[in-house]
């Protein structure tokens, strides 16, 4: 391949091409705005900052109707621009990816937490509506008229007080009990289910990093930024974190919970074949959730729903990358002598090193391990960087030549020693890069 680093090096994945043309669309409009602002600023000579200018404003719109006019309709053209905008920004976020929906939940623990959410907004619409329209009503029905005597004067009616104390209290505490009952209901996987899967999910800036202490037959995994889970089948999770709060999320497994350094929490999910419309297997989308420093954005992850036995083969598999080609030879030397500070590619991380990695990361410093993906499986992934871009040649070769070029602020950029170079790119050779691309993805 060659190894000319293009301008387009790196594709998005189409999902994401969604999102790209909805942040592209936002920002065409953004400029537009700003286009119509600059526009209005020079017919009306009335700035950004229209409040500072009142004066100034007030004087014109006295001495020159023309201005005033032109004025006005600037000031309309203006809120229905930023009502546009409001709409789309609504419209953005409100229809997310189909990977990402809590509206469409593909196991029990979302199915329930969606049940639950339904209750508490249908009630509070309906009390709403109720409340609403009844003082509507009174407002309408009984409005001022002209030549009307003034109307009774009564204070408090105790029976009507009591009564509308009563129906909320009733209310709240209802929905409260449910909550609750809820929360106790999810906290563990329901008697009877298949034995669970366990796994250890730690958050680091930006990246997720998944272990299995046993994924069957007690081999142990670690890897990183797509979790593999049979279908089916209870998995169990502990969530903690190396450095920040974040905050763990696969919309149509479960909902958010956070990831706190030097506290475990617990949770669980089960995808359902029988919610799953689609052949196995199926990708599901999560996202950090809890706002983690500079690349907050820019850290997602993948949720690959299996069939048990394609995923005893993928953890039978596991393993360091096969160096049958000459090039993954070469590409294997290469790795030792660069990157062995911060990957580990042969298997789980050894404790003791993963320790020495975060003491560095924390302990600060220009070149410092810190810690890092594990890349034993990384062929079999489909995205690099946390979920970025789709893991290609291409990609990879973009990323090993300037991580920063695909993710902003990332820790490898920033801290491994190839990189301190004038121009922030890497200091290995075209050959060097293309030898490792080899180690990392070559499967002959
Ligand atoms: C100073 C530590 C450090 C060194 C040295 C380093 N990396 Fe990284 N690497 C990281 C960190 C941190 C990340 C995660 C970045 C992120 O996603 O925010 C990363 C991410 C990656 C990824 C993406 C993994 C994934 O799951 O998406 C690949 C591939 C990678 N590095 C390859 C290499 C190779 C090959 C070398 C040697 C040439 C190397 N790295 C050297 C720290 C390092
Ligand atoms: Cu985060």
């Amino acid at each position: 391949m060659s190894p000319e680093i293009s301008e387009n090096s790196h594709t998005l994945r189409s999902n994401d091409d969604y999102s790209t043309v909805k942040m592209a669309s936002l920002e065409r409009l953004a400029e537009s705005v700003v286009d119509e602002l600059n526009k209005a600023q020079g017919e009306s000579q009335m700035g950004l900052l229209p409040f500072r200018r009142t004066g100034n404003v007030s004087e014109q719109s006295v001495s020159n109707t023309t201005k005033s006019i032109g004025r006005r309709s600037s000031l309309k053209n203006r809120s229905v621009i930023f009502g546009l905008l409001a709409a789309l920004f609504l419209f953005a976020v409100g229809c997310s990816k189909d990977g990402m929906s809590p509206f469409d939940p593909m196991g029990p623990v979302a199915a329930k937490q969606l049940d639950l959410f339904n209750v508490l907004m249908w009630v509070m619409v309906i009390v709403f509506v109720l409340v609403e329209g009844v003082l509507l009503y009174a407002i309408i029905r009984y409005r001022k008229r002209p030549g009307q005597a003034k109307p009774p004067q009564t204070h408090g009616n105790t029976s009507l007080e009591i009564t509308l104390t009563i129906i909320p209290t009733i209310l709240v505490l209802g929905l409260a009990i449910w909550s609750v009952f809820t929360l106790f209901d999810l906290q563990d996987p329901p008697e009877g289910s298949p034995e669970a899967l366990h796994v250890n999910v730690t958050g680091h800036q930006w990246w997720f990093e998944f272990e299995y202490p046993d994924a069957g037959n007690g081999k142990k995994i670690i890897t990183a930024n797509e979790l593999r889970i049979p279908v089916d089948r209870p998995i169990t999770l502990s969530l903690e974190s190396d450095d920040v709060i974040h905050s763990f999320w696969v919309p149509k497994l479960a909902g958010k919970l956070d990831m706190i350094p030097t506290h475990t929490n617990e949770m669980w999910f089960q995808a359902d074949s029988d919610k799953i419309n689609d052949d196995l297997p199926v990708t599901l989308y999560g996202q950090c959730a809890e706002l983690c420093g500079l690349s907050h954005a820019l850290m997602k992850f993948q949720v690959t729903v299996m069939d048990q036995a394609d995923f005893d083969s993928w953890a039978a598999a596991y393993g360091p990358p096969p160096t049958i080609s000459a090039r993954a030879k070469a590409g294997q030397a290469v790795f030792a002598a660069n990157c062995t500070l911060c990957h580990t590619i042969d298997g789980p991380d050894d404790p003791v090193l993963s320790a020495s990695r975060l003491t560095g990361f924390l302990t600060g410093g220009d070149i410092t391990p810190v810690p890092a993906p594990n890349l034993t499986d990384l062929r079999t992934r489909h995205t690099l960087a946390a979920g970025l871009v789709d893991l290609s040649e291409t990609n990879l070769l973009s990323w090993l030549h300037d991580p920063s070029e695909i993710k902003a602020n990332n820790y490898m950029s920033q801290r491994a020693v190839m990189y301190k170079t004038e121009t922030g790119t890497s200091n290995l050779t075209n050959e060097e890069i293309d030898a490792l691309i080899g180690y990392l993805l070559d499967l002959q």
